[in-house]
């Protein structure tokens, strides 16, 4: 008998009982999600063929060249969640400012607010290397039926409802948690469907890769080239393998399947590093610690980080428990 796969659409629905607030909402609010993953994933997947490649000529607000295909999965992202008045507001690695959604007939009752990176990695996008869209979903801290304000995004990762992300690779995943551990559906591109493949997926407790730009070593502090030379020392299970896409979904979802570390240091040239805490880094921390992972600045816990704007930078440190731990230690002790 052919096994039968739960589809996305099933699980979201037969999970919502366990979500904290309205399951409703939220449950469209994913739907929602999963539809304009689908969209994207259409044009990542064709972007060899059309020209829609290179760059679009603007840059984003933190002075980077914006790709075209990072205009389009923005628009995407916004077009659908604002048409289905699901949110009452959106703040995405790609706008200066937060979006406030509001129609005639809801007059702001909409409950959550979502940030997003539309598409991570972008810069491997002409060379055929995968990429990411990643999600983080807050309830709002302003009154229901009033504008949202900027605190309603600049809320420490610890008060995130669900947050996910989806990787554009050899197969198209969309890996989610709504704080009751972690699953991953891949989608199949003849039915347009995303099937549970990859239930409770979870980080081994100790891996041996460790994912870095390490030509940025020069500029690293010294306790992260300690840690570095501590991973490549033949000792024990060691040296670990170096395994660096550049693509921070595709670096996290491997590290998380096989076990390992993926760091973003701060550096003598990025006092704060490079990754933003609100798109990038709460999200895959909160992804993280369902996993039975770790997140960290490389002292703290990322998620306890409290946000002081919408693009702040964040040194992170992020994967299998034992090695998030360890790096910190010698940062600690550098
Ligand atoms: P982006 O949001 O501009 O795409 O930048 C984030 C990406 C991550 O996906 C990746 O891990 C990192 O930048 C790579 O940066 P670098 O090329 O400096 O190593
Ligand atoms: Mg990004």
């Amino acid at each position: 008998m052919t096994k039968q796969y739960k589809t996305l659409g099933e699980f979201i629905i037969e999970n919502q009982d366990s979500f904290k607030y309205s399951s409703g909402e939220l449950s469209r609010l994913l739907n929602g999600l999963r539809l304009a993953a689908k969209v994207v994933n259409h044009e990542v997947n064709k972007a060899g063929l059309v020209d829609i490649l290179g760059e679009a000529g603007d840059q984003n607000i933190q002075g980077e060249n914006q790709q075209k295909l990072d205009v389009l999965a923005n628009e995407k992202f916004i077009q659908t969640l604002k048409k289905r008045e699901i949110v009452c507001g959106i703040a995405s690695e790609e706008e200066d400012d937060f979006i406030s959604i509001n129609s005639f007939d809801n007059q702001h009752q909409n409950k959550y607010v979502v940030l997003i990176d539309p598409l991570d990695g972008s810069s491997n996008i002409d060379v055929n290397v995968s990429v990411g869209t990643i999600f983080s979903i807050y309830r709002r801290v302003t009154p229901v039926g009033t504008p949202v304000t900027i605190e309603d995004f600049l809320q420490p990762g610890v008060n995130q409802i669900a947050a996910g992300y989806i990787i554009y690779g050899t197969s198209t995943m969309l890996v989610y948690t709504t704080g009751d551990g972690v699953n991953g559906f891949t989608l199949n591109p003849a039915l347009g469907t995303f099937y549970l493949s990859h239930p409770n997926m979870s980080f081994p407790e100790n891996g041996n890769i460790y994912s870095v730009n390490e030509g940025n070593y020069v500029h690293f502090p010294q306790g992260v080239k300690d840690y570095i030379k501590y991973c490549q020392k033949e000792e024990d299970d060691r040296p670990y393998t170096s395994r660096y896409i550049g693509s921070l979904v595709s670096d996290f979802h491997r590290n998380m399947i096989k076990g390992g570390i993926y760091m973003y240091p701060k550096s003598s040239v990025a006092s704060e590093g490079k990754l933003r805490l609100l798109y990038e880094c709460n999200p895959m921390a909160f992804i993280a610690e369902q996993a039975n992972g770790l997140a960290s600045d490389g002292k703290n816990r990322i998620m306890e980080v409290k946000p002081t704007e919408l693009h702040q930078r964040v040194p992170f440190f992020c994967g299998s428990r034992n090695m998030v731990e360890k790096a910190e230690e010698f940062m600690k002790n550098a």
